[in-house]
Protein backbone atom coordinates (compact mmCIF):
# COMPACT_ATOMS: atom_id res chain seq x y z
CA UNK A 1 0.00 0.00 0.00
CA UNK A 2 1.05 3.81 -0.87
CA UNK A 3 0.02 6.75 0.88
CA UNK A 4 0.05 10.10 -1.09
CA UNK A 5 -0.74 13.66 0.23
CA UNK A 6 -2.95 15.94 -1.64
CA UNK A 7 -3.73 19.59 -1.15
CA UNK A 8 -6.25 21.99 -2.32
CA UNK A 9 -4.43 24.81 -2.74
CA UNK A 10 -5.79 28.30 -2.09
CA UNK A 11 -7.76 28.59 -5.67
CA UNK A 12 -9.29 25.51 -4.83
CA UNK A 13 -10.48 26.66 -1.98
CA UNK A 14 -11.56 29.96 -3.48
CA UNK A 15 -13.23 28.21 -6.20
CA UNK A 16 -15.18 25.96 -3.52
CA UNK A 17 -13.55 22.87 -5.46
CA UNK A 18 -12.68 21.15 -2.58
CA UNK A 19 -15.35 18.51 -2.67
CA UNK A 20 -15.23 18.17 -6.38
CA UNK A 21 -11.12 17.31 -5.41
CA UNK A 22 -11.79 14.66 -2.67
CA UNK A 23 -14.76 13.55 -4.69
CA UNK A 24 -12.87 12.41 -7.41
CA UNK A 25 -10.29 10.69 -5.38
CA UNK A 26 -13.26 8.83 -3.18
CA UNK A 27 -14.40 7.59 -6.37
CA UNK A 28 -11.73 6.37 -7.75
CA UNK A 29 -11.02 4.58 -4.88
CA UNK A 30 -8.80 5.65 -2.73
CA UNK A 31 -8.91 5.65 0.87
CA UNK A 32 -9.18 8.93 2.66
CA UNK A 33 -6.87 8.97 5.85
CA UNK A 34 -7.13 12.64 7.21
CA UNK A 35 -7.96 15.70 6.26
CA UNK A 36 -7.28 19.28 7.54
CA UNK A 37 -7.65 22.83 6.76
CA UNK A 38 -5.38 25.76 7.42
CA UNK A 39 -3.40 28.87 6.30
CA UNK A 40 0.37 27.44 5.53
CA UNK A 41 3.01 29.58 7.35
CA UNK A 42 5.38 31.22 5.44
CA UNK A 43 8.22 29.28 6.93
CA UNK A 44 6.41 25.64 6.06
CA UNK A 45 5.38 26.80 2.33
CA UNK A 46 9.50 27.45 2.00
CA UNK A 47 10.13 24.34 3.49
CA UNK A 48 7.73 21.92 1.50
CA UNK A 49 8.94 24.00 -1.63
CA UNK A 50 12.44 23.80 -0.80
CA UNK A 51 13.18 22.23 -4.07
CA UNK A 52 12.26 25.14 -6.10
CA UNK A 53 14.13 27.54 -4.14
CA UNK A 54 15.83 29.46 -6.73
CA UNK A 55 13.19 28.92 -9.61
CA UNK A 56 11.35 31.92 -11.10
CA UNK A 57 8.12 30.52 -9.90
CA UNK A 58 9.57 29.53 -6.35
CA UNK A 59 8.61 33.58 -4.31
CA UNK A 60 5.36 33.77 -6.20
CA UNK A 61 4.83 30.05 -5.52
CA UNK A 62 4.90 31.05 -1.81
CA UNK A 63 3.07 33.62 -1.99
CA UNK A 64 0.29 32.20 -3.58
CA UNK A 65 0.20 29.13 -1.18
CA UNK A 66 0.50 31.17 2.09
CA UNK A 67 -2.21 33.76 0.56
CA UNK A 68 -5.56 31.92 1.93
CA UNK A 69 -6.16 28.29 3.48
CA UNK A 70 -5.42 24.85 1.74
CA UNK A 71 -7.08 21.83 2.61
CA UNK A 72 -4.61 19.07 3.64
CA UNK A 73 -5.64 15.31 2.70
CA UNK A 74 -4.02 11.72 3.14
CA UNK A 75 -4.97 8.81 0.74
CA UNK A 76 -4.19 5.53 0.71
CA UNK A 77 -4.42 2.81 -2.16
CA UNK A 78 -1.75 0.47 -4.08
CA UNK A 79 -0.32 3.15 -6.56
CA UNK A 80 -1.53 5.81 -4.32
CA UNK A 81 0.93 8.06 -5.90
CA UNK A 82 0.69 7.62 -9.21
CA UNK A 83 -3.24 7.24 -9.25
CA UNK A 84 -3.47 10.36 -7.93
CA UNK A 85 -1.18 12.67 -10.18
CA UNK A 86 -3.09 10.95 -13.19
CA UNK A 87 -6.35 12.42 -11.75
CA UNK A 88 -4.43 16.03 -11.14
CA UNK A 89 -2.77 15.97 -14.89
CA UNK A 90 0.05 17.69 -15.63
CA UNK A 91 1.58 20.68 -14.14
CA UNK A 92 0.31 23.04 -16.22
CA UNK A 93 -3.37 23.47 -16.28
CA UNK A 94 -4.27 24.58 -19.68
CA UNK A 95 -1.85 21.85 -20.72
CA UNK A 96 -3.31 18.79 -18.79
CA UNK A 97 -5.59 16.08 -20.17
CA UNK A 98 -9.44 16.29 -20.12
CA UNK A 99 -11.16 15.55 -17.42
CA UNK A 100 -8.48 16.06 -15.06
CA UNK A 101 -9.05 18.13 -11.76
CA UNK A 102 -6.23 20.85 -12.99
CA UNK A 103 -7.89 21.12 -16.76
CA UNK A 104 -11.41 20.80 -15.14
CA UNK A 105 -10.60 23.13 -12.14
CA UNK A 106 -7.41 24.63 -12.64
CA UNK A 107 -5.88 28.26 -14.41
CA UNK A 108 -2.58 28.18 -15.23
CA UNK A 109 0.97 26.57 -14.43
CA UNK A 110 0.73 28.12 -10.68
CA UNK A 111 -3.12 28.53 -10.11
CA UNK A 112 -3.23 24.69 -10.60
CA UNK A 113 -5.87 23.56 -8.22
CA UNK A 114 -3.86 20.71 -6.47
CA UNK A 115 -0.72 19.25 -5.18
CA UNK A 116 0.08 15.61 -5.11
CA UNK A 117 3.04 13.67 -3.90
CA UNK A 118 5.34 13.07 -7.12
CA UNK A 119 7.16 9.93 -5.18
CA UNK A 120 6.59 7.57 -2.56
CA UNK A 121 9.61 9.04 -0.80
CA UNK A 122 8.11 12.45 -1.33
CA UNK A 123 5.02 11.48 0.63
CA UNK A 124 6.51 10.13 3.42
CA UNK A 125 8.78 13.86 3.53
CA UNK A 126 5.35 15.88 3.10
CA UNK A 127 2.89 14.16 5.10
CA UNK A 128 4.44 14.99 8.68
CA UNK A 129 4.18 18.62 7.63
CA UNK A 130 0.39 18.41 8.14
CA UNK A 131 -0.73 15.51 9.77
CA UNK A 132 0.83 13.77 13.48
CA UNK A 133 0.63 9.81 13.16
CA UNK A 134 -2.70 9.34 15.46
CA UNK A 135 -4.42 12.08 13.32
CA UNK A 136 -4.27 9.34 10.39
CA UNK A 137 -6.83 6.11 10.54
CA UNK A 138 -7.01 3.10 9.66
CA UNK A 139 -10.19 1.44 9.28
CA UNK A 140 -12.25 -0.83 7.27
CA UNK A 141 -15.18 0.09 4.74
CA UNK A 142 -17.65 -1.81 6.53
CA UNK A 143 -16.58 -0.69 10.80
CA UNK A 144 -19.40 1.82 10.69
CA UNK A 145 -21.69 -1.63 10.09
CA UNK A 146 -20.37 -3.19 13.26
CA UNK A 147 -23.57 -3.32 14.88
CA UNK A 148 -24.99 -5.21 11.85
CA UNK A 149 -22.19 -7.40 11.55
CA UNK A 150 -22.19 -8.11 15.50
CA UNK A 151 -25.92 -9.00 15.05
CA UNK A 152 -25.16 -11.79 12.78
CA UNK A 153 -23.80 -14.05 15.56
CA UNK A 154 -25.78 -16.68 17.18
CA UNK A 155 -26.37 -14.84 20.17
CA UNK A 156 -27.08 -11.27 19.34
CA UNK A 157 -30.16 -9.62 18.61
CA UNK A 158 -30.97 -9.42 14.70
CA UNK A 159 -31.44 -5.38 13.81
CA UNK A 160 -32.81 -5.65 10.26
CA UNK A 161 -35.12 -2.41 10.64
CA UNK A 162 -35.92 0.32 12.69
P1 LIG B 1 3.73 19.66 -9.64
O1 LIG B 1 2.86 20.41 -8.65
O2 LIG B 1 2.94 19.22 -10.83
O3 LIG B 1 4.52 18.53 -9.00
P2 LIG B 1 6.21 21.17 -9.68
O4 LIG B 1 7.13 21.24 -10.84
O5 LIG B 1 6.64 20.36 -8.50
O6 LIG B 1 4.79 20.72 -10.23
O7 LIG B 1 5.96 22.68 -9.22
C1 LIG B 1 5.36 22.96 -7.97
C2 LIG B 1 4.33 24.03 -8.17
O8 LIG B 1 4.97 25.24 -8.59
C3 LIG B 1 3.30 23.76 -9.26
O9 LIG B 1 2.25 22.92 -8.83
C4 LIG B 1 2.84 25.15 -9.62
O10 LIG B 1 1.91 25.66 -8.67
C5 LIG B 1 4.14 25.93 -9.52
N1 LIG B 1 4.83 25.99 -10.82
C6 LIG B 1 5.55 25.01 -11.43
N2 LIG B 1 6.06 25.42 -12.60
C7 LIG B 1 5.68 26.70 -12.73
C8 LIG B 1 5.89 27.69 -13.76
O11 LIG B 1 6.55 27.45 -14.77
N3 LIG B 1 5.30 28.90 -13.55
C9 LIG B 1 4.56 29.19 -12.45
N4 LIG B 1 4.35 28.31 -11.47
C10 LIG B 1 4.89 27.08 -11.60
MG1 LIG C 1 5.99 18.65 -7.53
Amino acid sequence: MERTLILVKPDGVGKHRVGSVLDRLERAGLRLLGVRMLKLPQTQAEEFYKDHKGKPFYEPLIRFMTAAPIVASVWEAPAAVSQARSLMGATDSLKADAGTLRRDFGTNNRYNLVHGSDSVTSAQREIPFFFKPEELFTYGDHDWNAERTEARGPSSRVIDKI
